[in-house]
């Protein structure tokens, strides 16, 4: 070979081992979410992460296209709750970050570890307001919205904002955090030995919390001294995943127990100790209320007030954050750590003769339970067409009883309030809801990640209204070909469809378009359509979708008139004391 070729060669090579030597920004947050076990991303592609996107798939990340960041949000958020693990949600500069804001913030609330990774503009004319594309100071608008926000500006903090994100998404109490990746990071380019040296594999991301062992005793103490004991499972108890012992510490305990709406199924609604039908009862003759990770915010009126009722009652409270102590009421016995950590040191405690509650209590409680089972029975097996909520959640609550396993998503005013009711749950973390916001709109991107994370069938049981909010995404259920089932409790409108503007011409504010057909959306994108009528038919579309995992909407007719104003909430509607003209 001639030298000029040899040499010509040479310098090739080496460019090529130089090349590979190097590596960049948007490697490096790749090989750190992978060190960190981060196998999905929900997100909305465009600048500057449409190419990061595309990298993530490529090296084995599942990255699943949105239609709206929100509803991508809502997905990673309860991806989080599911598995314990960071959600990741990915989103563009400004209008991308703002849609998926609000599911950072439901996050945050909800106590679901979730991380939103924003690209963003670039500082130095973000920061001197020069008007850049999409220029928003977005960290400082994230901050008061979340746990926790960094921005990463070299290549080589990669590794350490990635591990801080994840560990302050898990750790303790776990929220929402936000990420900041201004486009330049993304193109910067380092040494590739240098870039792998700086990735942190996190390590015991959300330690255990072990509860001091006098405020264990005091717990026991105070239960002990019960004559009419009641127990709160709350979805801190269903995100602890320590199932097992909570089941355990009921059972030995014999104390009724109350589910709220996302702790439901940790032991099943039909559990002889629960007291999920008897509810107004046990709040107001309890004389001592153990919470298991359920707070005491509005959703339990604040732990005071006509709801509990005139007797003094104790409180003690289990939870990983000891600020949650005395938020409303006196905690007589707070324990503060992990859930799983204190229910098994509570267990411990217990010792092998623990007394069971006074019997007059416990057959007090079943007895109230009994009766409004009984009351409520009939209802459910009513035919009337069109369908009330009672008779098509009659149904619905005996295919989730033939199918313990599925996962519900369920979404509405009347169709949430009555679903919680009605449908008995069986499993830990079936029952997927709109927390504690009662925020509209969680519908598609929850059944999403609920089919991604878990691979069960999905059954999303949506009011009207509330699936409007995230509809488009039936397209991404189609394209992903995904086991979701969504039924449409179609009453023409928020709340009911009977509402009459009598000002003008317009249509009154809270109704639809009448007799709409909602399964024609499915259609529209290959899945299956199908309009019900009675119950019959809704049962077998319903059946035929969970044994097919087709994609499918059901547009179940429901009478425009059966619902209520607010459903259960009604009274939180702000009344004037003026008379209405
Ligand atoms: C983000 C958001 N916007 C608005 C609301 C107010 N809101 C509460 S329930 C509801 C819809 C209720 O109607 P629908 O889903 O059809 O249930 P229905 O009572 O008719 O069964 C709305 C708009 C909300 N909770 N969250
Ligand atoms: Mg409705």
């Amino acid at each position: 070979m001639a030298d000029a070729a040899v040499k010509e060669k040479t310098i090739d090579a080496n460019a090529a081992n130089a090349e590979q030597e190097l590596t960049d920004g948007f490697n490096v947050v790749i090989d750190a979410l992978k060190l960190n076990g981060i196998k999905t991303i929900y997100g909305v592609p465009g600048i500057p992460i449409t190419d990061f996107g595309r990298m993530a798939q490529a090296a084995g990340i599942r990255v699943i296209s949105f239609r709206h960041e929100q509803n991508a949000g809502n997905a990673a958020a309860i991806a989080g709750f599911l598995t314990k693990k960071p959600g990741v949600c990915l989103t563009v500069s400004a209008p991308g970050f703002l849609n998926g804001l609000t599911a950072l913030a439901h996050a945050t609330t909800n106590c679901f570890p979730m991380i939103l990774i924003s690209g963003s503009s670039e500082r130095e004319v973000v920061d001197l307001q020069q008007g850049d594309y999409e220029e928003m100071d977005q960290l400082a608008i994230a901050k008061p919205l979340c746990k926790a926000a960094f921005r990463v500006l070299h290549a080589a903090d990669i590794g350490i904002g990635v591990a801080r994100a994840i560990r302050a998404a898990v750790s303790g109490r776990p929220g929402g955090v936000y990420l900041d990746l201004p486009a330049k990071l993304f193109g910067q380019v380092m040494g590739a030995e240098a870039g792998k040296k700086s990735l942190v594999k996190v390590i015991d991301a959300a330690p255990a919390q072990i509860p001091a062992p006098d405020a264990v005793k005091r717990a026991l103490d105070v239960l002990k001294g019960a004559k009419r004991p009641l127990i709160i499972l709350g979805k801190g108890a269903a995100y602890a995943q320590a199932d097992d012992a909570i089941r355990s510490l009921v059972e030995k305990s014999g104390v009724p127990f109350l589910p709220m709406s996302m702790g439901k199924g940790l032991l099943p609604d039909t559990h002889p100790q629960c007291a999920g039908a008897a509810r107004s009862t046990v709040l107001k003759d309890s004389d001592v209320v153990m919470l298991i990770g359920a707070r005491l915010n509005w959703l339990l009126s604040h732990g005071k007030g006509k709801t509990w009722g005139e007797a003094p009652k104790k409180f003690i409270q289990i939870d990983i954050e000891p600020k949650e102590m005395d938020s409303n009421v006196e905690i007589a016995a707070p324990v503060v750590g992990d859930i799983g950590s204190c229910v098994k040191a509570l267990l411990d405690g217990m010792g092998g003769n623990w007394s069971k509650p006074p019997a007059d209590w416990v057959s007090a409680v079943s007895q109230k339970r009994e009766e409004n089972v009984a009351k409520m029975a009939p209802r459910l097996m009513n035919n009337n067409v069109p369908m009330d909520y009672h008779g098509a959640l009659g149904v619905l609550r005996t295919i989730v009883k033939e199918r313990p396993d599925a996962i519900l998503v369920n979404e509405g005013a009347n169709t949430l309030d009555l679903a919680r009711g009605i449908i008995d749950m069986y499993q830990p973390r079936k029952r997927l809801d709109v927390g504690t916001w009662g925020v509209m709109g969680v519908g598609m991107g929850y059944a999403i990640a609920a089919a991604i994370e878990t691979g069960k069938p999905v059954l999303a049981v949506e009011g009207d209204s509330a699936f409007g909010f995230s509809g488009m995404e039936v397209e991404t259920i189609c394209r992903y070909k995904l086991p979701v089932c969504v039924v449409i409790f179609n009453n023409d409108g928020i709340y009911r469809g009977t509402d009459v503007n009598s000002a003008s011409s317009d249509p009154a504010t809270t109704v639809f378009v009448k007799g709409s057909r909602y399964d024609k959306m499915m259609e529209a994108f290959g899945g299956v359509g199908v309009n019900a009528t009675n119950p019959d038919e809704l049962r077998r579309a319903v059946n035929a979708a969970m044994d097919s995992g087709k994609p499918t909407l059901i547009n179940a007719v429901i009478d425009p008139a059966a619902g209520s104003e607010s459903g259960r909430i009604g009274n939180l509607n702000p009344q004037s004391k003026l008379k209405k003209k």
